[in-house]
């Protein structure tokens, strides 16, 4: 019988919770909307700041595999990063690519293209894919980048010119990685980190395994885990990987992520100020954009606070960008709709 998708590899327990209804309880298990996702379902999620997983949805409809992307991408050099020591080194996309394709599983360095491409927008890199992804985004009120409740969409410049509130392009982006592995003595794909930006994330061919904690647990995370590694914060210095040991150190204080399996076609929405990490079961290729979405605003602003403790008061100039554009946008909106409104009045 097939395993199901949403089950642990190492055993039944059900990692996630289906809900198909407005209706929410609350489990321990990420909430997955299955099949086309109203944005009613999405808000009553997303509204308690909380992670989702979007499954079954129409999808990319283009060749996303390692050979399809690299006759898209062409032959630009990258960096690669190994995840396990961040050393990088310099390729080309189709080397990389082409190795990525050769090996499914954990049989050598685990190895990433990240935040690809990093000097131009993706859409001026392959119009027909940055479509294809744009089309497979759920609700695009939210995450289109001209949706009307995707405040980073108010800024008034090309995309282009727009803050770069994620310390990168807000995207997308590709994650294209080798398999990692989840123990005690590996770092994952992808380390502890948290962003000033909502973000979805779509699996474009793999299988890659998720923990994604509360909001609220960020500054008790910190508290703890400094007692458990060299890193002043655990989660802003993007150095620390939360191994089996480590989530048990934390689950007897309470604090228990959501861990997901995330599969071929499945959009994870990661809210802003949610520490995040991810180990790929198999090589796999993500493709990722950034969003802010008006209910994250306040966790939007708190890790803009902590960035610009730490250093990058670059970032938190440009969030203070966006308010004000997304402020000067709902006025112009406000008076345009208003009764009195000289606009309306002429017509
Ligand atoms: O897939 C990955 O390795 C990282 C994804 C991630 O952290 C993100 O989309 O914010």
């Amino acid at each position: 019988m097939p395993r199901n998708r949403l089950e642990t590899s190492a055993g039944s327990a059900p990692l996630a919770k289906v809900i198909n209804t407005a209706r929410i309880t609350t489990e321990s298990g990420i909430h997955v909307i299955e099949g086309e996702c109203s944005q009613d379902d999405f808000e009553i999620i997303w509204s308690q700041g909380l992670p989702l997983m979007v499954c079954g949805a129409p999808g990319l409809l283009y060749d996303w595999s390692p050979t399809g992307l690299s006759s898209f991408l062409g032959d630009d050099a990258c960096d690669i990063v190994d995840c396990e020591t961040n050393c990088v080194t310099r390729t080309t996309v189709n080397t990389f690519l082409q190795n990525l394709g050769k090996s499914k599983t954990v049989d050598g360095p685990s190895l990433k293209l990240k935040d690809y491409p990093e000097d131009m927008l993706f859409k001026d890199k392959s119009p027909i894919l940055a479509r294809d992804f744009k089309s497979a985004l759920p609700v695009p009120m939210y995450t289109y980048n001209d949706g009307p409740l995707n405040l980073a969409a108010m800024y008034p410049l090309e995309y282009d010119c727009r803050p770069d509130i994620t310390n990168a392009y807000i995207g997308p982006k590709v994650y294209a990685a080798t398999a990692s592995k989840h123990d005690n003595h590996h770092h994952g794909s992808t380390r502890l980190h948290m962003d000033m930006a909502d973000a979805v994330n779509i699996m474009a061919s793999g299988r890659a395994l998720w923990h994604i904690f509360r909001s609220k647990d960020a500054d008790a995370i910190r508290q703890i885990l400094k007692h458990h590694c060299d890193f002043a914060d655990p989660i802003n210095l993007h150095q620390l990987y939360v191994t089996p040991e480590l989530l048990d150190v934390l689950e007897i204080k309470g604090i228990k992520p959501f861990m997901f399996e995330q599969n071929q076609g499945d959009c994870v929405f990661i809210p802003a100020g949610c520490a995040h990490q991810v180990s790929n079961i198999t090589s796999c290729i993500k493709i990722a954009v950034d969003f802010v979405s008006p209910q994250s605003l306040e966790r939007c602003a708190q890790v803009a606070t902590a960035f610009h403790n730490c250093e990058t008061i670059h970032e938190c100039l440009e969030f203070t960008w966006l308010l004000l554009y997304a402020w000067m946008s709902v006025t112009v909106m406000d008076d345009l709709l208003s009764p009195s409104s000289t606009n309306l009045k002429q017509k």
